[in-house]
């Protein structure tokens, strides 16, 4: 049996290419190539369909005279791909007779663009966001990303690894480009541990966690499960994730506005001003700090918020930052605007401030990290809902094939970010943050041909008519960017093919994120060696036992002595001051860091 298995594969491999025949796909009218062999079908390794343009140099491709941009540099190497990596990067390469060479003379290659957050085919608000995995990936591709991160969120009270493979199920046969998942926790019950737990194991491949401090009575969550998640999250090496909005009171706001009779669109930016997204961020800073938890705020929209991620960091908290594409392409004047359909359509949240230039200037300083798009399209129809009803605007806009334009127009262009800061916050930032680097985020022997090879003179003006997306509505509608990508590989295959998109339905892969992200967990336990926090053993659950977690107050036998004093004397609070108190240690003393560990 063993012995005939190997002769059909050694069979398979020798024989497969005499049983190649061209294939024309009359329904699309796209001329294709289907591998269709007996050996194969002998040995049920699924047949893929391979486009034309692939044929020459289905495995091989090498990319000349163009500038490579990395996060650490730029150098002038030519670059040979075979089988979906990199393999080698010089001058003056030996390679195999046949492989398709693409010039870039006079232009920039990257490394494949990482968007952090999307929201394709997700249940919001009623209805269902317009971009499936397909064409939610497709119109990443278009643009020159090459690897979203999604969300999984379940129902109320439906198990995390059941909606996390119904997710997966949504997307594995859809998308065009490699994905990876973020998981949304509705409530912080050992269960909901437990199954945190489980989904960092390889075979879930999950290392980050989504807690939403908005949207009342629907996704969030509480102070008290903020804590306990943020806790289990540090335990088990993950990386929790905000959306920042004091939704208490928002929702108190939404209420008075309405009985005040706002209805339209510019409720929503009332409802939810400046301030209601800067104290959640600072909150949140501040909860995550209580269980030395890393913590990723998303979407930050306004400079208040920024400056609060910027002081959590100057305090050296271990906080990370994204700004979205609509936060530094689009400046909230739409709220206003007559137009009902175009105001709906900017909404989401937070709302979009006329805070292009300060949020670039946080990308520029390292204050953020990353650029998201938050893409979560609802058509012109489905923002209807609210025609009468600000709160029932499904929230939500594009920007996954925008991001890559406009962080070239309002960056580089614009002379505030130079090329390697321009590749690390599209792409590499992502990568590290989310246990991805090298193998994506970088142009490195070994790492996945993801590639983006840009033309910096390309004119292109953003529009809907001309978009990927299934959206019929775009925020950037009329912005003209000079600088576009002239190719696009995923994973060594070509799908922008000299500024034509070719984006393949199923090629991408489910990308594994495992925990413990060195980028992360190395300026976590630095801090909590610098701070004295030494890590403890909890148990929650039996899922972290004998994790440790580390807590800003270390109990030590004096404070528990001191307690015990307090008790014993049976004092009026009076007493209190009267017990000897000078080594109390804490994290975070009482008048600031400056002030010493110990009072
Ligand atoms: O809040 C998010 O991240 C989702 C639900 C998309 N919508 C939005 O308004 N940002
Ligand atoms: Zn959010
Ligand atoms: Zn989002």
């Amino acid at each position: 049996m063993c012995n005939n298995w190997h002769i059909v594969r050694y069979l398979s491999r020798k024989l497969l290419p005499a049983f190649i025949f061209l294939y024309s796909d009359s329904f699309s009218n796209r001329h294709s190539v289907f591998i269709v062999s007996f050996f194969s079908k002998m040995s049920s390794v699924p047949v893929k369909k391979v486009p034309l343009h692939l044929q020459s140099s289905q495995n091989r491709l090498i990319i000349k005279n163009g500038k490579i941009v990395n996060a650490d540099g730029v150098s002038d190497c030519d670059i040979f791909i075979e089988g979906g990596v990199i393999k080698e990067i010089g001058r003056n390469l030996i390679i195999p007779g046949g492989t398709r060479a693409i010039d870039a003379q006079g232009k920039y290659i990257f490394p494949g663009g990482i968007d952090p957050h999307t929201h394709f085919k997700m249940d919001f608000m009623g209805t269902t966001s317009a971009d499936d995995f397909y064409n939610g990936t497709k119109a990443a591709v278009a643009g020159g990303t090459t690897t979203i991160i999604d969300f999984v969120i379940p129902e109320p009270d439906q198990s995390l690894i059941e909606a996390y493979r119904a997710r997966r199920g949504d997307a594995d046969s859809k998308v065009c480009c490699d994905y990876g998942l973020h998981v949304v926790c509705l409530n912080s019950t050992d269960h909901t541990k437990s199954e945190m737990t489980e989904l960092t194991k390889e075979q879930y491949g999950v290392n980050s966690f989504k807690f939403f401090m908005a949207y009342k009575g629907a996704l969030m969550v509480s102070d008290p499960d903020l804590y306990v998640l943020m806790e289990h999250v540090r335990a088990i090496g993950g990386l929790a994730m905000v959306h920042a909005e004091n939704g208490d009171v928002i929702a108190e706001n939404e209420e008075r506005l309405l009985a005040a009779g706002v209805t339209g669109p510019i409720g929503h930016p009332l409802s939810r001003q400046e301030d209601v997204e800067t104290e959640a961020v600072t909150r949140a800073i501040m909860i995550a700090n209580q269980v030395s938890c890393p913590l990723y705020v998303a979407h930050v929209m306004c400079r208040d918020a920024g400056e609060a991620v910027s002081r959590g960091r100057s305090n050296g908290n271990v906080v990370f930052g994204e700004t979205l594409a609509a936060g530094i392409g689009s400046d909230g004047t739409a709220y206003t605007h007559s137009c009902w359909e175009n105001a709906a359509g900017h909404v989401l949240g937070p709302p979009i401030r006329n805070e292009q230039k300060a949020l670039m200037n946080f990308l520029v300083q390292d204050v953020f990290q990353t650029t998201g798009s938050d893409h979560c399209v609802f058509t012109k129809n489905q923002k209807a809902m609210g025609k009468d009803n600000f709160t029932l605007i499904p929230n939500g806009v594009n920007g996954v094939e925008e991001r890559l334009a406009l962080a070239w127009q309002y960056g580089v262009n614009a002379g505030l970010l130079d090329l390697p800061r321009f590749v690390q916050i599209t792409s590499t930032n992502a990568a590290k943050l989310f246990n991805l680097y090298p193998r994506k985020g970088a142009l490195a022997v070994g790492s996945d041909a993801d590639i983006v090879i840009w033309d910096p003179k390309k004119l292109q003006t953003i529009s809907a008519s001309s978009h990927h997306s299934a959206g019929d509505f775009n925020i950037f509608e009329g912005t003209q960017v000079t600088g576009a990508p002239q190719f696009v590989l995923v994973n060594g295959r070509v799908c922008v093919d000299d500024y034509e998109l070719k984006a393949v339905e199923g090629i991408g892969n489910y990308v594994s994120t495992s925990p413990w992200a060195s980028e992360v967990y190395d300026k976590v336990l630095q801090r909590e060696v610098k701070l004295g926090i030494k890590p403890k053993s909890v148990t929650s659950n039996g899922a972290a036992e004998s994790v440790p977690v580390p807590v800003q107050v270390q109990i030590t036998e004096e404070i528990q002595q001191n307690s015990k004093l307090v008790e014993v004397d049976n004092e009026p609070q009076i007493g209190v001051s009267s017990v000897k108190k000078s080594s109390i240690k804490v994290a975070n003393p009482p008048g600031g860091k400056s002030a010493g560990g110990f009072w």
